[in-house]
């Protein structure tokens, strides 16, 4: 577990979701396995050892042929349509529902099967073409997104990336175009983070051609009107050399139609109120053998490869939450008169609008990265997944609260629509996977992967001149660095007007690499008890990677003479001042003395409040 997790698992290569799948390709597992993670291409995997692999990141990618941008450009616009005309995101909260009619229009628009082959009624769309989409509901109606998002990015993506022919030729066509929804039932009431944990358990039948599934799943989005689901059970396994039986997670798609499956109420929710969430139970339920999704056993990595997967639309979805909240703020802004002025020539104004739009330029650069080397077939795109899920939602709630707070009382008020978004908001720092668990995930697996590389330093140095090759440039690194020319050299990828922050952002890498290392040297295998450092980590990951985006997108805007090249500049020059500066202090804080001992005071004030049940000051009306 990665918060208990055997210290002895910590060094040795992990084999975490290294293959890229897109979302047609069929995920082999065992294959997946045979992929060790010495030469990761992932730009954010590499950092980790101080080295820069660019081809993810420079030059921006730019994937769709002239063809694809047409098509999906003709099917946005149909899109938009909907949502300003005949979409009503106010009364879908209201209702805590979704009209059967809208509904039955989003089908015929294709809103369902996004990513379905065309064969069987889908749009047959990349994961680009579908951030695009994600970005026009992200900024008309989440709950409303997150209905058609649970129901394709997780729900029935297992279908899409492990499903047999025979499932596929099943399912497919009824999920992309045939009104039937789907879920993703994973979570558990003693099973959150914790998602290897999960109690529902899945029996062979005598005769080897059922599973008998019984459990209950909770915080189901889909759960009351979905009809597929992928359900995750414990099953009992037995190791082909030991004999030894174990408990391992296998993956299943069931329907409802199989009996014994049943649904609570709708949860009463804080937003996304229009998306329909509920617990989901299940008695005795014969599921067919052939309904087991990938192979028996490998459930949990299932899970985390869907999850993985889904997590990019999540930026591109966030991105045009901000789009809108940006634009209510600046209609604001533009109009408002206060003490003899638009509120918009106030520098206090300014500050907030142009944080705002960096945070949104940010959002989409990453979403739109990761999408495209998704669809150029990347193999490891989990830590970058990761790092903008983690970014957009919290940037996602800074700018709509500061839309608020730039609307003043207005922004408070129903009307406006910005309370229902910031509601609607607060659920993706805890969904698909909590922001605090994700930092750990993406500092743990960035570790592993660095540990990985020590060690084998470590077994090179016992035997030096076999590995001549793996010493010698290792220390030529390692002596240029200290000599200090830098190694890490990003200004030929930027343009010109950017060398400064792109020295900025090599200075951070290197620093990045470094620290790792440190880190590694003092405190080895227990370093997975350190979630005040790996936090902390995690923060100098997320900065480097929006720099670098950043900086390789406006580049690319420039070298294309696009007409908001210099706007674009300027973000990314004001982008990455602020978070070279937080990256440079995240990393001394995670390697300072100073900060351990905070954070020591830190928990000992956590262990006394737990203690004593609550806040446990003496009043200040207390005398004696
Ligand atoms: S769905 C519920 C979401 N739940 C979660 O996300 C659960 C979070 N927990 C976890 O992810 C895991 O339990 C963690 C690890 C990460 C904590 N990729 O011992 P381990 C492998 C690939 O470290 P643990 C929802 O919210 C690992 O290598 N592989 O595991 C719906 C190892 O393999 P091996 C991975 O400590 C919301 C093995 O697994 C990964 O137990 C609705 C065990 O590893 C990974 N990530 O846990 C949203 N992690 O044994 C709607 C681990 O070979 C969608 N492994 O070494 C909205 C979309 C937007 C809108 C769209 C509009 C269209």
């Amino acid at each position: 577990m990665i918060l208990n997790r055997s210290t002895s698992k910590i060094l040795r290569l992990p084999t975490f979701g290294i293959k890229y799948f897109s979302a047609q390709t069929k995920v082999d597992l065992k294959e997946m396995k045979k992929e060790q993670l010495a030469n990761s291409s992932s730009f954010m995997m590499n950092i980790f050892r101080g080295k820069l692999v660019s081809k993810e990141v420079f030059p921006y990618p730019d994937v769709l042929h002239e063809e694809q941008k047409e098509l999906i450009m003709s099917l946005a616009s149909p899109f938009e349509k909907f949502f300003s005309e005949v979409n009503n995101a106010a009364r879908n909260d209201e209702n805590s529902s979704i009209d059967e009619s809208v509904l039955d229009q989003l089908w015929e628009l294709g809103a369902f099967g996004i990513q379905v082959p065309e064969e069987y009624g889908g749009l047959g769309l990349c994961n680009t073409q579908y951030g695009r989409l994600c970005e026009i509901l992200g900024a008309s109606d989440l709950g409303v997104g997150i209905t058609i998002g649970a129901h394709q990015s997780i729900g029935y993506k297992g279908i899409l990336l492990f499903g047999t022919q025979q499932q596929k030729d099943k399912y497919l066509s009824k999920l992309a175009a045939g009104k039937v929804y789907a879920a993703f039932a994973l979570t558990e009431p003693s099973s959150g983070s914790d998602a290897g944990s999960i109690k529902t358990r899945a029996v062979k039948s005598e005769d080897g051609k059922h599973f008998i599934l019984n459990g209950s799943k909770i915080w189901i989005s889909n759960g009351g009107i979905a009809e597929v689901m992928t359900v995750f059970a414990q099953t009992e396994q037995v190791d082909s050399k030991t004999g030894e039986k174990k408990d391992k997670v296998t993956a299943f798609i069931v329907e409802r139609s199989f009996g014994g499956v049943t649904s609570g109420p709708p949860e009463k929710k804080m937003g996304i109120k229009a998306s329909n969430t509920t617990e989901v139970y299940f008695e005795n339920v014969k599921v067919p053998v052939e309904n087991v999704l990938g192979e028996e056993g490998e459930g949990f990595k299932v899970a985390m490869t869907i999850l993985n997967n889904g997590r990019f639309g999540m930026g591109a979805t966030l991105a045009g939450t901000m789009k809108f909240c940006i634009q209510k703020a600046v209609e604001h802004a533009n109009n408002r008169v206060q003490f003899g002025n638009k509120i918009k020539e106030y520098g206090s104004i300014q500050e907030k609008l142009s944080q705002m739009t960096m945070l949104q330029y940010a959002t989409e650069s990453m979403a739109y990265a990761i999408s495209q080397n998704m669809d150029r077939g990347s193999k490891e795109y989990h830590l970058e997944a990761a790092i903008s899920k983690i970014f957009a939602s919290e940037s996602a709630w800074y700018v709509c609260d500061e839309a608020i707070q730039i609307l003043g009382g207005m922004g408070y008020m129903k009307e406006t629509g910005l309370e229902r978004v910031l509601r609607d908001l607060r659920i993706f720092r805890i969904f698909e996977g909590t922001n605090d668990i994700l930092r750990l995930f993406v500092s743990l697996t960035g570790i592993q992967y660095a540990a990985s590389n020590l060690k084998l330093l470590q077994k090179a140095f016992k035997n030096p001149a076999a590995n001549f090759g793996i010493l010698s440039s290792e220390i030529s690194k390692r002596v240029s660095s200290t000599i200090g020319f830098s190694v890490v050299d990003l200004t030929p990828f930027v343009a010109p007007e950017l060398h400064t922050h792109a020295q900025k952002t090599a200075q951070c890498i290197e620093m990045f690499g470094k620290t790792v290392e440190e880190l590694l040297l003092k405190y080895g295998k227990n370093i997975v008890h350190e979630q005040y450092i790996l936090t902390r980590l995690s923060n100098a990951a997320i900065d480097i990677y929006l720099m670098v985006v950043t900086l390789s997108r406006s580049s690319r805007a420039l070298q294309l003479n696009l007409p908001t090249a210099l706007h674009e500049i300027k973000l990314t020059k004001a982008i990455c001042m602020q978070a070279s500066n937080r990256c440079t202090d995240n990393l001394r804080k995670s390697t300072a003395k100073s900060e351990v001992e905070l954070f020591n005071i830190l928990a000992e004030i956590a262990k006394e409040v737990n203690n004593s049940g609550g806040v446990n000051t003496t009043h200040v009306l207390t005398s004696s």
